[in-house]
Order: C-alpha cells, then sequence, then structure tokens
C-alpha cells in the first residue's frame, strides 16, 4: 500500500487503510490507553496502540505504521488510527535529547536551539517557518516569470566588491585573492545589457559585516530582480509592490496553518506609501525628538518611522525614496530634481529594512565618472563598466532579503530563526 501523508489521512473517511511514515512525535504510556503521536512533514495524526507495540519505541524514532481511520472527537483533527502493525525504520541512538520538541514552546534559548538545529526544526512551529519561506521563493519565481523575467544564475566568486564598503570576504583563489558575492549587481546589470532585458536570480550574498545583531547574516539569499527600459524607479517599486499583493494573497492560500501558528493576519491589499528620506527623518525628529544619522535612518529610526506610517497610513509598508547618492553605491542613478539625491530607494517592512532598489546608471561615460568620484581606480571596474559601452538601456532593480522578509511576515524576533542553518560571527557550524 501507497505511503499517505498525515494531512490527507485526516481530512479522509472512517474504515479507511493507511499507511503512513513519519517521526514518533510523542508517546503516551497511560496504563489503559496508549498513544503515538505520529508527525509528518504536513501534520501530527494519532496512533492508537497497545502495550506491546510501544515497546522499544522511543521520540523521534522514524516508523512505518499501518492501521484503520477511526473517527474520535477527542483526537486532533478528529480522526486517530487504529495501529495494526509500526516498524522501525530509523533507530534512535541518544540518551536524552537535548530539549524536548513536542510541547507548545521549545525550552531552550536560542543559540541552543541552532546548536541542535537536527532537533529544533523537527518542532512544527519552526519548521512551519521554511514552509513560508519556500513559498516566497515560489512567488518571487512565479510572479517574474509571469512578468517576462528570465531567471539567470551568477557567479558567488568575485574579483571585487560590488557594494562598496569593506564588507567582503577573501577567498584564495589560486594565487590570487578574490571575494565572495555581496550581490549579483554587476551581473544582473550585465545580463540586462545583453539583451535578457528582465532578470531576476535567487542566490545567496556573503557580507563581512561586523555586527551581530538581529537583523544581519553574514550569509543570506537574496531575491534579485533588474530590468530594462525604464523611465524611472518608480516602475521599480509598481513592481515590487504587485510583487507583494501577488505573495499575500498566495501565502493565504498556500500557508494557512502556518500564519495560524504564528497568529498572523495577512492583509488584503498592500498599497506602499513613497516619502523622501529626508521629509522621513524630519518626522522621526519632530514627532518623536530622535535624530538621524546623516542620510540614513537608523534601525530605532526605521522602527518609529513604520510606527508613524502604520498611524498615519494602515500600512505595514513604506518606501523610503530619494536616498543621497553620499550613501549608495556607485552605480545609482542621480536625481537630477533633488541635491544630491538619487533614483533610489528601501522598502521598510513593519520597522526593519527588506529591500533595497532603484535606476541604476547606464551611460558608460557618467559610470565611470561616478565610480571615480566615488575614490575607486575606474580600470579595476572595467570588467563591469565595458557592459555599459554596447548600448545599456536605462534599466533598475531591487533586491529583498529573503530571511528579513521571512522574519517580518511571521513576526520572528531574530533574523537567526528564518535561516535553516544561520552564519553569523561566531556560528559557522552546523
Ligand atoms: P543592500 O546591500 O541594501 O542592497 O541589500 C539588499 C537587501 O538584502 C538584505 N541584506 C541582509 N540580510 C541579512 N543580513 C545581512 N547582512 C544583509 N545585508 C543585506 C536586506 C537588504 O535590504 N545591490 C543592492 C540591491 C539593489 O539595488 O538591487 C544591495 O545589495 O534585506
Amino acid at each position: 500500500m501507497k505511503k499517505l501523508y498525515v494531512k490527507d489521512a485526516l481530512a479522509m473517511e472512517e474504515g479507511k487503510e493507511v499507511v503512513l511514515k513519519g517521526w514518533i512525535h510523542k508517546i503516551y504510556d497511560l496504563g489503559h490507553v496508549n498513544f503515538i503521536k505520529l508527525r509528518d512533514k504536513t501534520g501530527i495524526i494519532q496512533l492508537v496502540a497497545s502495550k506491546e507495540e510501544l515497546e522499544g519505541l522511543r521520540n523521534e524514532m522514524s516508523v512505518e505504521a499501518s492501521g484503520v481511520l477511526s473517527k474520535n472527537e477527542k483526537a486532533p483533527g478528529g480522526i486517530e488510527v487504529q495501529l495494526k502493525e509500526i516498524k522501525i525504520l530509523g533507530k534512535a541512538y541518544y540518551d536524552k535529547l537535548p530539549f524536548d520538541i513536542n510541547g507548545r514552546k521549545i525550552n531552550a534559548a536560542l543559540e541552543v536551539q541552532l546548536d541542535h538545529r537536527n532537533m529544533s526544526l523537527r518542532a512544527p512551529r519552526i519548521m512551519a517557518v521554511f514552509k513560508v519561506q519556500e513559498e516566497i521563493c515560489e512567488c518571487f519565481r512565479a510572479y517574474l516569470r509571469q512578468n517576462n523575467f528570465t531567471e539567470i544564475h551568477t557567479p558567488k566568486i568575485l574579483a571585487s566588491g560590488t557594494e562598496g564598503g569593506s564588507e567582503l570576504f577573501t577567498v584564495n583563489y589560486f594565487d590570487h585573492r578574490a571575494f565572495l558575492a555581496q550581490s549579483p549587481q554587476f551581473y544582473k546589470q550585465m545580463m540586462v545589457g545583453v539583451g535578457f532585458e528582465k532578470v531576476f536570480e535567487v542566490g545567496h550574498a556573503y557580507r563581512a559585516e561586523l555586527h551581530n545583531t538581529y537583523r544581519h547574516l553574514n550569509e543570506y539569499v537574496s531575491l534579485d530582480a533588474e530590468m530594462g527600459f525604464i523611465e524611472d524607479e518608480t516602475e521599480i517599486m509598481d513592481l515590487e509592490e504587485g510583487f507583494m499583493n501577488y505573495l499575500f494573497k498566495h501565502l493565504k492560500e498556500t500557508c494557512k496553518r502556518e500564519l495560524e501558528m504564528y497568529n498572523i493576519e495577512l492583509p488584503d491589499e498592500v498599497k506602499i506609501p513613497r516619502i523622501p528620506l529626508f521629509e522621513a527623518q524630519e518626522i522621526v525628529y519632530k514627532k518623536y525628538g530622535k535624530r538621524s544619522p546623516k542620510g540614513d535612518l537608523n534601525a530605532e529610526g526605521e522602527r518609529l518611522f513604520s510606527q508613524y506610517i502604520k498611524e498615519e497610513y494602515g500600512s505595514d509598508f513604506v518606501y523610503l525614496t530619494k536616498y543621497p547618492a553620499s550613501k549608495r553605491p556607485m552605480y545609482t542613478m542621480p536625481d537630477p530634481e533633488v541635491e544630491g539625491g538619487t533614483k533610489s530607494f528601501d522598502l521598510i517592512y513593519r520597522g526593519l529594512e527588506i529591500t533595497t532598489g532603484g535606476q541604476r546608471i547606464h551611460d558608460y561615460e557618467m559610470l565611470v565618472e561616478n565610480i571615480k568620484k566615488k575614490g575607486f581606480k575606474a580600470e579595476e571596474f572595467d570588467f563591469y563598466t565595458q557592459n555599459f559601452k554596447f548600448g545599456m538601456p536605462p534599466h533598475g532593480g531591487f533586491a529583498i532579503g529573503l530571511e528579513r522578509m521571512t522574519m517580518q511576515i511571521l513576526g520572528l524576533e531574530n533574523i537567526r530563526e528564518a535561516s535553516l542553518l544561520p552564519r553569523d560571527m561566531k556560528r559557522i557550524t552546523p
């Protein structure tokens, strides 16, 4: 007989024979009645066992269970399995589990949970995070492909940084020094220019940031998009706003169980206010008495400004626009209407930056000038700037941090919770 998923068994009629495979979530040895909770990736079902059947079973062994479905109002899902046979498929070799994953919450600090990721990920509430994450990637692909974007895969070993700053990991590349990609920025632009016109990538990005914070990882997944033949950056903002609407509708359909676990109700429509950064800074100062760093909002400013936007516009999202050129990488298009400003933006979602994007410089001479203005040697970027000699169209794009997006959707407190195997200043294992 073919194995069923728990979710499908729970939806079947009483009297049906079923075969299920999964892990032993919890054993109830109550003397008069004995149960096993069996867990698979789709849910948990109760197996009614005899005393003998429980013998030799331990939590987290993997098993094959066969039996007959019967109704029981008290069982989770209203149906249980009267066990006929249970076979151990994967044995257990432990004295004591590092912590229990079958209660309402895991009783261990986040660091301990991450040390034992092979255990904490088994908890349905934790696995749920990655179901939502999977659907975010799925939507990113589906939405962009529907809009004529091509998926690309660009190298992560590079000859130079892309974002400026010193946040680069070096690698020994034979007899040279090379770097891990901070972003696919240069190559996504190149692919627009060679004629793919609209491209996207779901890939890893590496940042040697010296911050060990709730919102920084040293390796994260970047959802990047770039498109050619735009008029200005508002088209990029429209594109991302369209994605958010597509995503939320999809999550409501596919992640009902997961959103319920986290008590999250997503809005029916996402309409994102667009406010120049300098205005946001003024508001943060006038309303909350907090000064912002030059040309930016800090973490507290992002949080306070989000609070203001929620009150004034009822929106969880806000685009901060017109960032100053001094704070943006050399590829950013200046905005002639704002002195020192650029056609770039950040997207803040519930108090946290989840995206940067904007229009790029597409003129070769202007780009070379800007690279020099930023204090770099233009020759070192030849491999990049030569893409601009052959009719580069006006273009722009954005990148979303996947873990930050997941974290904000589910209201998680720490970005590490939204990474299967986080990499931070203190952690490169497991
Ligand atoms: P930026 O450097 O702002 O822009 O990064 C884009 C988004 O990536 C996420 N992110 C991070 N997530 C976790 N840990 C980190 N250390 C980290 N650093 C960045 C954030 C951020 O908003 N090339 C531009 C994008 C573009 O203009 O297309 C870039 O990389 O969610």
